[in-house]
């Protein structure tokens, strides 16, 4: 079964929450349509700066797969999947070097996202940066390899639109088709802090800022 909301306008049915700006998806899932909007620009200009230091790449599953999205982290921890497994590391596998820096800009817009969502006092320690081109997805999954689940996800996206999929804490149950597009900023946590979700394939396109592509910034308290 899936629900689509295709329009949060005020007349969708949704709470609001902070002042307006954001939209009740569930007891602890609130969407921030367009609030890193004005911060974009500068978001993605350090997304290049990092990447010229971590580049993107293709990680592999545990089971041995490319991932169709490519990924690279700042911060003090980053999230690496390879034939072992998942986890968080200090180090950039590529090159044994410490990830690059989270930009105080990533770190303040994720602590006032997650204030707005009821959040107070989140502090990521770590930042996975996707990059999604047209055809890339990421598959239901949980977010479960941080230690304390006490602490929201901060989700931004940048450039071409996705269809965002959120279902309940199984894979099988109902799931909200919702579009993520560009400045869009989603947190949850909470009792919904392991609710699953992935990302349906991108479709082609081409965004003034980004080009060809879609990033997605997803911060967390990884320790
Ligand atoms: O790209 C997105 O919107 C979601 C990414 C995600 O779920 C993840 O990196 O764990
Ligand atoms: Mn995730």
């Amino acid at each position: 079964m899936q629900q689509d909301l295709f329009s949060l306008a005020d007349d969708s049915g949704l709470e609001a929450v902070a002042g307006g700006r954001g939209r009740r998806l569930g007891s602890g899932t609130v969407l921030l349509p367009g609030l890193a909007l004005a911060e974009a620009p500068n978001l993605v200009a350090e997304i290049g700066s990092i990447a010229r230091v971590a580049p993107f790449r293709n990680m592999l599953t545990p089971g041995g797969q490319a991932m169709s999205v490519a990924m690279t982290n700042c911060g003090p921890l980053g999230w690496v999947s390879d034939r072992a497994g998942y986890r968080y590391q200090a180090n950039d596998p590529d090159s044994g070097q410490p990830w690059p820096a989270m930009p105080a800009a990533f770190g303040q817009l994720a602590s006032a996202a997650a204030a707005l969502a009821g959040f107070a006092d989140f502090v990521p320690d770590a930042c996975l940066i996707n990059r999604y081109l047209p055809g890339a997805r990421m598959s239901l999954h949980q977010d479960r390899d941080e230690r304390d689940f006490s602490q929201p996800i901060v989700s931004v996206s940048l450039g071409l639109s996705a269809n965002f999929q959120l279902a309940g804490e199984t894979r099988s149950g109902p799931r909200l088709r919702l579009p993520l597009v560009h400045g869009d900023v989603l947190v949850w946590g909470g009792p919904d802090r392991l609710r699953f979700h992935g990302v349906q394939s991108i479709a082609a396109g081409e965004h003034p800022l980004t080009g060809a592509c879609r990033y997605n910034l997803t911060f967390r308290r990884a320790t």
